[in-house]
């Protein structure tokens, strides 16, 4: 006698629920100061944002009149690189620019 049970295979698949996760967000701030020159915190923009040189004027003129303007939104990683990479291209001039990171809402 045969006892073994072959189960009926299912018309249609089953789904697995696969939501594509996305990772957080993070801003990067530009801060305002009263010593680094204007044209150095674009050229800044420029190299590590790759901004356009209209772009990067108008970001460096938000932040030099409201005192920060954010840049762009990165993952975490991206977003701390870059922020490290601007500020320290200042710091080896001496100057005191400064960029910061935050969670996107
Ligand atoms: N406020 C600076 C000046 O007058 C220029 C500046 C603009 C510095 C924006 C930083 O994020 C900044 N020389």
């Amino acid at each position: 006698m045969n006892d073994i049970t072959v189960k009926p295979r299912p018309t249609t698949r089953t789904r697995t629920a696969t939501k594509t996760q996305r990772p957080p967000l993070y801003k990067v701030i530009l801060l305002n100061d009263d010593f680094t020159p204007r044209e150095f915190v674009v050229e800044v923009l420029k190299a590590v944002f790759r901004m356009g040189a209209e772009r990067a004027y108008a970001v460096m003129m938000t932040a030099h009149q409201k005192g920060a303007c954010v840049i762009a939104v990165f993952t975490r990683d991206v977003a701390e690189t870059k922020a490290k990479e601007a500020t320290d291209l200042g710091k080896q001039k001496g100057y005191p620019l400064f960029f910061t990171t935050e969670p996107e809402e």
